[in-house]
């Protein structure tokens, strides 16, 4: 079930690619059709310590073109401490398909 919604992340992202998000701060993000980085909300349904993964069931991300899905994320250590399973967080993304990884988040009220 994983690997379905891993595939149909990367599957439709092309084709729902939002409008293109410049940021002069970050040279990398004018070569990419795709912005560098994404807010999406979720809640946290699993962590993974040792694979350094949680999993979110995230709303769709329209700025790159994500359906609503259940999926795991690499996380840097910093999210991975904070992050709560149950809560509900509003999170940042660094989009790289099945290699996307949270690099924020802050839990939200529902
Ligand atoms: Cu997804």
């Amino acid at each position: 079930m994983k690997t379905i919604a891993l595939i149909l992340c990367l599957a439709v992202a092309p084709a729902f690619a939002g409008p293109l998000q410049m940021d002069p701060h970050m040279p990398g993000m004018q070569q990419n059709a795709r912005p560098t980085e994404a807010q999406a909300i979720g809640v946290i349904k699993a962590i993974d310590l040792k694979q350094g993964t949680i999993t979110l069931q995230h709303q769709a991300i329209p700025a790159i073109g994500w359906p609503a899905m259940t999926m795991p994320f690499h996380a840097t250590p910093e999210v991975l401490k904070q992050a709560k399973v149950g809560e509900k967080v509003q999170f940042t993304l660094r989009p790289d398909g099945m290699n996307s990884v949270v690099t924020a988040l802050k839990s939200t009220q529902s």
